[in-house]
């Protein structure tokens, strides 16, 4: 049978389970990645399966979200617990200032036709090199870590066929752009987005990684690029060509949808407030008045990316507007180091914009909040509300093109206005230098894993009850995202502090939120469509837990908040009916009578005891999903098993 590329990926890693779309299969995990954010919690679990080396091909560990914390000691403690379990666990550790995991390890480490798991959502940026990369939550990783599979629905694969060529000023950024507007945050849902056709030949692997990298927000499972001679090049240039494999799809292969797109006919676009699917073209909206620039985040961070801006300046004798704040991330030390060489970097500072460390930073809300009801420009790719840090912000995704120009001009500004293209040629050797990369100890005995006050134990909770009882807590719309469950920014620092992080829970809401569900002993959460979409953190499951939320019924779910539900023993349900949601109100009293006994059965029922009603909910889970939710969550689930 001919096959695609990611047919091709996830059946030659398939441990059980058939491969047929709508299925779940249990895929083998070759490397895994970790930050810093969720990887202590990845960790805590990792080390409770008592396992003593990772079993991975190459696991890495990466410290890039909290790195810069003002007037504290948490961050460091917890870099600290990384590094040293790291080095005794068998983990590869890069430190705090090589750069943001996505484009340190397509860089460095991800290799075509290997499967990872990282419990970051952009993990298929990796996909940009041929990868089956996924996202996904960190109790998932800890148990591939461990040498366990990954379960995932077989999904559909959509063919994106590329023609033609981009123009100059027009790039990868702003393919992702028209693939959101088209398809909407919820349209890749179930989904792996594959790239193929005549256009791909045109693109290099940064480009493909802009890509891949922002399908993570079109809610797709994965996406990924053939590995081809762009792919080799790029390979060899950071000096790992052997790691190259050529990987294709098969003539006559089948997808289950196809898309269009031809590259000649596409101009620059932009995502406007507050959804990265809220896109026009730049055109429509220019001549607004921007506060802020910001260039840099995992999806548009790379060398590339960051010498376009520097040339558009320096050829140009172009300087910052007086009235915009313009920020430079760099994606990793690799990128920062050889601007530093050529003097790409200079000519960044000579024209007035500022430079920060190789990581996430105002991309999760740690520095650099736009002023109050200011527009920000950023090349990221969230711009959900008050993930800034500034509720009232207004945050624009952009390509680095459409961001210089408007930190030239001071506003929304065509950058096709801006000239003569100045095209970046890729690098013929990139300057390799793994010196922040430490290598795990040999000999594991002599290390000990060092727990500063802020790394608290992981909470537990038992089997499922017979019967669930509680208020609604809270009624939520559609596109509930994880920041709005448990926000970063200010919050970053309690990530291995369960209990204290716990207050975060819908605070941006509801402040009380958390006081709320303690007092009523825990209860119900309502959503509407792709409940959870967004961030993988399993906090966003894990403190809810904590608070004693015992399921979320909503009309759809996101998928990795999905299955971290499942991992915490939280019940994810869906209305068999949409119109039900109509049928619940804040406060009302809901009851699952003999529930633990219902998952037989296709739908289960909800009472509504204030309304006087019943409403049939769908479960769709997997025996594995079942047998998890019973027993209280994947680590209990795993620890009964392994008895
Ligand atoms: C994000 O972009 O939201 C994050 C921060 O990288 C998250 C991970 C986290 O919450 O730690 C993600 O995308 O998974
Ligand atoms: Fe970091 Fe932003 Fe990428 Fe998340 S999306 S990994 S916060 S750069």
């Amino acid at each position: 049978m001919s096959k695609s590329v990611a047919q091709k990926l996830i059946d030659s890693h398939l441990v059980s389970g058939e491969p047929v779309q709508g299925k779940e299969v249990n895929i083998r995990i070759d490397q895994t990645i970790t930050q810093d954010a969720t990887g202590t919690m990845a960790y805590l679990q990792f080390e409770a399966m008592g396992v003593p080396r990772v079993k991975t091909e190459l696991s890495v560990s990466y410290v890039d979200h909290n790195t810069l914390q003002y007037g504290g000691f948490e961050n460091a403690d917890d870099h600290r617990f990384l590094q040293t379990l790291a080095s005794k666990y068998g983990i590869y550790f890069s430190k705090p200032g090589n750069g943001i995991c996505h484009q340190v390890h397509l860089e460095r480490f991800g290799k075509p036709g290997k499967t990872m798991l990282g419990s970051d959502s952009h993990t298929p940026t990796g996909g940009g090199i041929g990868m089956l990369a996924i996202g996904a939550g960190g109790l998932d990783v800890a148990v591939a870590m461990g040498g366990g599979a990954f379960s995932l629905v077989y999904p559909k694969v959509v063919l994106v066929n590329l023609k033609g060529k981009l123009k100059p000023w027009v790039s990868a950024k702003d393919i992702i752009l028209e693939l959101l507007r088209r398809m909407t945050v919820k349209g890749g849902v179930g989904k792996v987005i594959e790239y193929g056709g005549p256009g791909v030949a045109s693109l290099t692997v940064p480009e493909r990684a802009t890509i891949t990298n922002m399908g993570a927000e079109l809610g797709a499972t994965s996406s990924v690029f053939p590995s081809d001679e762009v792919t080799r090049e790029f390979l060899a240039a950071q000096g790992r060509e052997a790691d190259w494999i050529e990987l294709k799809a098969d003539e006559g292969a089948k997808y289950d949808e196809t898309i269009e797109l031809d590259l000649n006919k596409l101009e620059p676009m932009i995502a406007r407030p507050h959804m990265p699917d809220q896109v026009c073209k730049v055109s429509e909206v220019e001549g607004l008045k921007v506060d802020q620039v910001c260039v840099g985040s995992c999806t548009n961070s790379s060398y590339r990316d960051l010498m376009l801006v520097s040339e558009v300046f320096h050829k140009g004798e172009f300087k910052v507007h007086p009235e915009v704040s313009m920020t430079i991330s760099p994606g990793s030390k690799q990128v920062l180091d050889m601007m530093a060489l050529n003097k790409g970097l200079s000519h960044l500072i000579e024209a007035g914009a500022r430079i920060l460390e190789a990581t996430c930073g105002p991309c999760i809300g740690n520095g650099q909040s736009p002023p109050s009801g200011g527009v920000s420009l950023r090349t990221f790719n969230r711009n959900f509300e008050g993930r800034s840090g500034t509720k009232d912000g207004k945050v624009y995704l952009v390509s680095p093109e459409v961001a210089v120009a408007a930190a030239i001009y001071g506003v929304i500004t065509d950058p096709r206005k801006l000239g003569k293209f100045p095209k970046v040629k890729m690098p013929v050797k990139f300057l390799i230098d793994d010196s922040m990369v430490v290598a795990p100890a040999k000999d594991p005995s002599k290390v000990t894993v060092s727990r500063g006050p802020n790394i608290k134990e992981l909470p537990k909770q038992g089997a499922l009850p017979e019967t669930l009882k509680g208020k609604c807590l809270i009624k939520l719309g559609d596109n509930i995202t994880t920041d709005d469950i448990t926000p970063a920014g200010t919050w970053l620092k309690y990530r291995s502090n369960v209990p204290k992080y716990s207050e975060s829970v819908f605070a941006q809401i509801d402040a009380k939120f958390h006081e709320k569900a303690k007092a009523a002993g825990g209860g119900f959460v309502i959503g509407g469509e792709n409940y959870g979409q967004g961030s993988s953190r399993e906090h966003a499951a894990l403190c809810p837990m904590y608070l004693g939320i015992k399921a979320i019924v909503a009309k759809s779910f996101a998928r990795i908040h999905k299955d971290n539900l499942v991992n915490f023993g939280i019940l994810p349900l869906t209305f068999a009916n949409a119109a039900d949601y109509d049928g619940i109100e804040d406060g009302d009293e809901l009851e699952m009578p003999g529930i633990n006994k219902s998952f037989g059965n296709e739908t289960v029922t909800l009472k509504n005891v204030t309304k006087g009603r019943e409403i049939k909910l769908k479960h769709g889970f997997s025996p594995r999903q079942v047998e998890t939710i019973l027993a209280g969550g994947t680590l209990n689930y795993t620890t009964a098993k392994s008895r």
